[in-house]
């Protein structure tokens, strides 16, 4: 509730004399909506769910992103139906075109699979006609994406003062390595944000150095909070008529898929984490979160278990995690039905410093069991497991293909690949998963239909060198 302050700063003379709130009309306020109810919002379509147009239909990206977590953002937000227009180097294009290829003179799959439902034009930034393209863009796009070392976007001259003054209703994101403070001018590629954000120093056996997790939540982690700043900063546009400039530093992006080790950490303080094997190894805590190999990260202790073939195949695990309220299910399972009156087994409390003979008892029985059984058999009395699924059982599974999940699409150069489809399933906009564009596809494209070029001026541009690869014959000559 505000609160009025006793002594009010006076106010200056101008100020006095300047109306009380400024109206400012919105660009939205113009047009009233043809079907309007009477608050003003549209009525609800009566379209079939689905066939009502995309969530983000309308919205036009100017995607500088490169690598993996601008990419990531741009990809989420083409997939919702954002016409996102990726700007790449003439010739080069973003770096991971090339990296880690698996099929000769192909775009690689690492930039394939996160550059999907774009379209690709190229222009060189430090080129003039390359700005002035840049400049017809800016006026166009509703937000400038882009995860560039910090600095570059401002020595291309691209500044927020810049962007503002020829667009002001343009968002500007950013993703950084670090936000302001002092490694605020570092790079930063994945595992340094894993590193920085307390991931690492908390992942991997106690006894074992920290370790780096195969997911990536440094680069996409942080892709997808930025997907959330642009929409909310699209959402609050429509009543301030204005953009912003939204800042996801990958450090904190890391910290915040970590927080319950922050969590931990406080609790600390308090006593040891009775939660943790440790505590029932009877090992000491130190000043910090240690960490915790496969321990549950919550308060129903868990633990990963071998399933029948683990011998020869890595991935014959399951995650068990032993829910209070079906110990009783899980004593019948492994053949301890007294485990559920004795007082040294039957509540959770009197479980955790035995937590090691009772993980090692659940083995006994889940190695009699593939992963897949104890799966099934689990489940049906309501016990929480997972099945460690290798990439490649993904790669075949049919429900996730069914739900979108992982989806294959067709490439002129490389031929079908699987790439993953949108997580997020939004029940009246279907996602829109589409392949990556070939490098420069869409220039012309884009040069005519979007910015309003004509034949003579792409012709113009061309000869200029603007958007097309230096000559390297000239070069050396
Ligand atoms: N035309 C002309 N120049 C272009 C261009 C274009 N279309 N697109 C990019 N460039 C130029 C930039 O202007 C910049 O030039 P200057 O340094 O001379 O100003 C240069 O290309 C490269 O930019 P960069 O420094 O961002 O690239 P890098 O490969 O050296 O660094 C990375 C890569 C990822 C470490 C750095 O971009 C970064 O720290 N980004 C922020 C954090 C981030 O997103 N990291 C995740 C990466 S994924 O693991």
């Amino acid at each position: 509730m505000a609160t009025k302050t006793k002594r009010q700063k006076p106010k200056s003379r101008a100020a006095a004399k300047k109306p009380a709130r400024k109206v400012v009309k919105l660009a939205s306020a113009k047009k009233p909506a043809k079907k309007a109810n009477g608050n003003g919002l549209p009525k609800p379509s009566n379209k079939p769910y689905g066939q009502a147009g995309l969530a983000l239909q309308g919205v036009r990206i100017l995607d500088f992103t490169h690598v993996q977590s601008g990419p990531t953002c741009t990809q989420l937000l083409a997939y919702m139906g954002a016409d996102v227009i990726k700007v790449e180097r003439p010739g080069a294009g973003d770096i991971t075109r090339g990296q880690l290829r698996d099929v000769p003179n192909a775009d690689s799959l690492y930039f394939t699979m996160l550059n999907g439902s774009k379209r690709s034009i190229t222009i060189d930034s430090k080129h003039p006609k390359g700005m002035d393209i840049l400049n017809r863009l800016i006026k166009t796009c509703d937000v400038l994406v882009e995860n560039f070392a910090p600095g570059a976007l401002d020595r291309m001259g691209l500044t927020w003062e810049y962007i503002h003054k020829l667009n002001p209703r343009m968002i500007v994101a950013s993703v950084k390595g670090f936000g302001p403070g002092p490694y605020e001018d570092c790079k930063v590629y994945e595992n340094v944000a894993q590193c920085a954000g307390g991931a690492a120093s908390t992942t991997g056996f106690r006894e074992g150095p920290p370790l780096v997790t195969g997911a990536q939540i440094g680069d996409s982690g942080t892709g997808l909070h930025l997907a959330l700043g642009i929409v909310s900063a699209l959402y609050q546009r429509i009543r301030t008529g204005r953009g912003q400039k939204v800042l996801c530093a990958m450090q904190d992006g890391v910290l915040n898929l970590t927080r319950v080790k922050l969590r931990d950490q406080q609790r600390l303080a308090h006593g040891p984490l009775t939660e943790y094997s440790q505590y029932s190894e009877g090992v000491p805590f130190g000043k910090a979160v240690p960490r915790a190999g496969n321990d549950s990260g919550g308060g129903q202790p868990a633990w990963l278990l071998k399933c029948k073939g683990w011998e020869n195949d890595p991935d014959a695990y399951i995650y068990f995690i032993t829910q209070a309220p079906v110990w009783g299910a899980i004593c019948d399972l492994i053949g301890e039905p007294t485990w559920k009156t004795d007082p040294d087994y039957a509540t959770p409390k009197a479980r955790l410093p035995r937590l090691k003979k009772i993980f090692a008892r659940i083995e006994e029985w889940t190695m009699t069991k593939t992963k897949f059984e104890v799966m099934d058999i689990c489940n049906a009395v309501d016990i929480p497991v997972g099945p460690i699924l290798s990439m490649k059982e993904i790669a075949e599974d049919e429900s996730l293909r069914a739900t979108g999940t992982v989806v294959e699409v067709d490439h002129p150069t490389r031929g079908k690949y699987l790439t993953v489809g949108n997580p997020i399933k939004l029940s009246d906009s279907p996602a829109d998963v589409r392949r990556s564009p070939l490098l420069g596809e869409h220039t012309e494209e884009i040069l005519s239909k979007v910015l309003g070029y004509n034949g003579a001026q792409i012709a113009e541009i061309k000869a200029s060198g603007a958007i097309t690869a230096p000559d390297k014959s000239k070069a050396a000559a």
